[in-house]
């Protein structure tokens, strides 16, 4: 079924943005990748849990998911098409160390190898991920990201990693969106390893972030020059009525969502109200952890999709409160379409934080898209979120937010996590049977938009 967003559409334009500003798509390795035990690479925790029934809408795995693994050269071809000037992608941690520490996969990095190399030839600038939540096994086996040895295992894959491709890899996210690995794997059990239990989510949030900081001097050292930041999902907080009951409510759903992660990463530690909330679900502190996470960076990648409203409620849950479903356009995932929840999380990140640069390493939309009788994909409302949210950078870049970049999601549709194969994000539609791909019409505007001049 193809929707239309009734909101209002202003077109942006190019010339609002630099000249520098970087345009690119973004993709992860289980997501698109397949060939999931071929050449060496060992199984991930997203193996393991898609395999699990129930765990995945259909019983979707990534075994084969868009075959990127073999179609690669294709892949590539089509990443000139969309003129992109930088691809954001992430690593297999078991493709290149199948034991998650020890042994090193050739395989594992040939594929890299030519995924990188391929990509300079087109003049497409690579920003490689380093964990986009695909945790080996073996390591899930010992304990996961709740033990300090993962962090450790962490520190040898990024040291492999980055000494094979940092002669010609300059961009490094050292992790994508940790509050979904530590809260939607740990807490709330949807995504894998699958486990619900809040101190178990609080100790793998805080393992994440130590080992992001313990990792920058590293990718820095292997790769001079380089530009090295995190990513985090982040959703601005907005109380549905001016109760002060309400306004408490969305200030820590803020904690939750967006706090927890901005606060050490920026040198202010744990925020003390949500320290009181977990008690003694906090987390494990060793000295000198704060300091290791509060690392210098070169940027924050920011990943937008929606906001928060948020209601209090007496009794429920920890946090006494509870998402409200105002009216408004929402895609297929329900996720409200909300733009100005982009520009007004970009000046308060700026203005709280003040990083040097932010890149939105993702944003996107998910509707049913129908394949016409002509064979085209007119996903309109598609093109008009991208068309809004683009108008919502240009309005941050005029209020002095150094947003630098912004990046897709994503190249094509792909593995949806919990969600398999139903819900598209892509700008170029996959056939799942045939694994044909297909610039939708969304793809056409973006690349025509992103041209260089
Ligand atoms: O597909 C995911 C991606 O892996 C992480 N950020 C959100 C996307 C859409 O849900």
């Amino acid at each position: 079924m193809t929707t239309t967003l009734k909101l209002e559409i202003s077109s942006p334009h190019r010339s609002n943005f630099p000249k520098d500003f970087i345009w690119g798509t973004a993709t992860a390795a289980y997501q698109l990748e397949g060939a999931a035990l071929e050449d060496g690479r060992s199984a991930s925790i997203w193996d393991t849990f898609s395999h699990t029934p129930g765990k995945v809408k259909g019983g979707d795995t990534g075994d084969v998911a868009c075959d990127h693994y073999h179609l690669l050269e294709r892949d590539l071809d089509l990443m000139k098409q969309f003129n992109l000037a930088a691809y954001r992608f992430s690593v297999s941690w078991s493709r290149i160390l199948p034991q998650g520490r020890g042994a090193v996969n050739a395989k594992g990095l040939e594929f890299y190898d030519r995924l990188v190399d391929g990509l300079l030839e087109r003049n497409i600038t690579p920003w490689v991920t380093l964990y986009h939540w695909d945790l080996p096994q073996t390591l899930e086996d010992a304990g996961g990201w709740a033990s300090r040895d993962t962090v450790a295992a962490y520190l040898e894959y990024t040291d492999v990693l980055s000494k094979h491709l940092g002669d010609r890899v300059k961009h490094w996210i050292t992790h994508n969106e940790p509050w979904c690995a530590a809260f939607l794997g740990n807490l709330m059990g949807i995504h894998a390893p699958g486990n619900r239990d809040l101190k178990t989510a609080l100790q793998v949030s805080h393992h994440l972030l130590l080992s992001h900081g313990l990792a920058v001097p590293i990718l820095h050292q292997n790769s001079v020059d380089a530009q090295v930041g995190i990513t985090l999902n982040l959703g601005p907080t907005y109380a549905f009525t001016d109760s002060s009951e309400d306004a408490t409510a969305a200030r820590t759903s803020d904690g939750f969502m967006n706090r927890w992660f901005l606060d050490p990463l920026y040198g202010k530690g744990y925020p003390q109200d949500m320290l009181e909330i977990y008690g003694a679900a906090s987390p494990v502190i060793v000295a000198g952890d704060m300091e290791a996470i509060a690392v210098e960076t070169d940027f924050l990648g920011i990943n937008y999709y929606t906001r928060a409203n948020v209601k209090h409620k007496a009794g429920a849950g920890l946090f006494e409160s509870e998402q409200v479903h105002v009216e408004g356009e929402y895609t297929f995932f329900d996720w409200e379409v909300y733009p100005q929840g982009l520009t007004d999380l970009l000046k308060r990140v700026t203005y709280d934080y003040d990083p040097p640069a932010i890149y939105i390493t993702e944003n996107g939309a998910t509707y049913q898209d129908e394949v016409g009788e002509d064979g085209e994909i007119n996903d309109t409302s598609r093109l008009n979120y991208f068309k809004l949210h683009l108008e919502a950078c240009s309005n941050s870049i005029k209020a002095e937010v150094p947003l630098k970049g912004y990046f897709a999601w994503s190249l094509m549709d792909n593995f949806e996590w919990a969600e398999g194969y139903e819900k598209r994000f892509g700008l170029t539609y996959v056939d799942f049977t045939t694994l044909e791909r297909k610039m939708k019409a969304s793809g056409k505007w973006y690349s025509d938009f992103i041209k260089p001049e």
